[in-house]
């Protein structure tokens, strides 16, 4: 038996990225296994979700990065053993959230390499699926604009950051990346779309049984 396969779903506030890493688990059980970052049930994670949720809340730019990356490796190891124990893990946002929203604050010292850092030596997601909205309508869905980050002039700067972050960090050519453009498809599209996308990287198991690191 191989070791099960890492599945990221990234993409900008409000693109579907939840509803579709619960899809896609769904579809995998019970060899599934769903993880949503931030976890926001762990100590740290209180501290994110305090951080996001009270605009009156503030910690240094660099602590924040700090946490959300010290959220990734509390779960890091359980991850890992999922995986061996032959299970697929389906991350909703990781890594790439964490370089893409600090590098979108432009403060002086953060650039991309600077973000990558406290990540380094985290698994690399065997694929790894963007979620882009051409239209203006995620800025519509309920809830936009609750939280910290939620606004569209800077959701523009988040997602060209992505697109830095991939073509710095993703090996080119190597099909481990693929975008999904979600602009006015339903639910069931999309996640037929991502669906196609997913099985020949659960079909070849045999293959590859090595992991990759950030
Ligand atoms: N976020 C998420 C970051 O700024 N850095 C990170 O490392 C991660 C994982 O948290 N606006 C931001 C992106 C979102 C916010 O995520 C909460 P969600 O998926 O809305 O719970």
């Amino acid at each position: 038996m191989g070791r099960g396969r890492l599945i990221l779903i990234e993409g900008l506030d409000r693109t579907g990225k939840t509803t579709q890493t619960s899809i896609l688990t769904d579809r995998l059980k019970p060899n599934a296994q769903l993880i949503k970052f931030p976890d926001r049930s762990t100590t740290i994670g209180k501290l994110i979700n305090q951080y996001l949720t009270d605009k009156n809340f503030n910690l240094p730019n660099q602590s924040v990065h700090l946490l959300f990356s010290a959220n990734r490796w509390e779960v890091a190891e359980n991850i890992k053993e999922t995986l061996l124990n032959g299970t697929n893990v389906i991350l909703d946002r990781y890594v790439y959230s964490g370089i893409a929203y600090s590098a979108a604050k432009d403060v002086d010292g953060m650039d991309l390499q600077w973000c990558l850092n406290p990540d380094k030596g985290l698994l690399k997601p065997d694929l790894t699926l963007f979620l882009t909205n051409e239209s203006n309508d995620d800025a519509e869905r309920d809830g936009f604009g609750e939280e910290r980050y939620e606004n569209v002039q800077f959701q523009k700067k988040v997602k060209k950051q992505f697109y830095a972050a991939f073509t710095e960090f993703e090996t080119p050519n190597s099909n481990t990346l693929k975008l999904v453009d979600v602009t006015n498809k339903s639910i069931e599209e999309v996640s037929e779309e991502i669906w196609k996308l997913v099985q020949p990287i659960l079909s070849n198991k045999e293959e590859n049984q090595e992991f990759s690191f950030f």
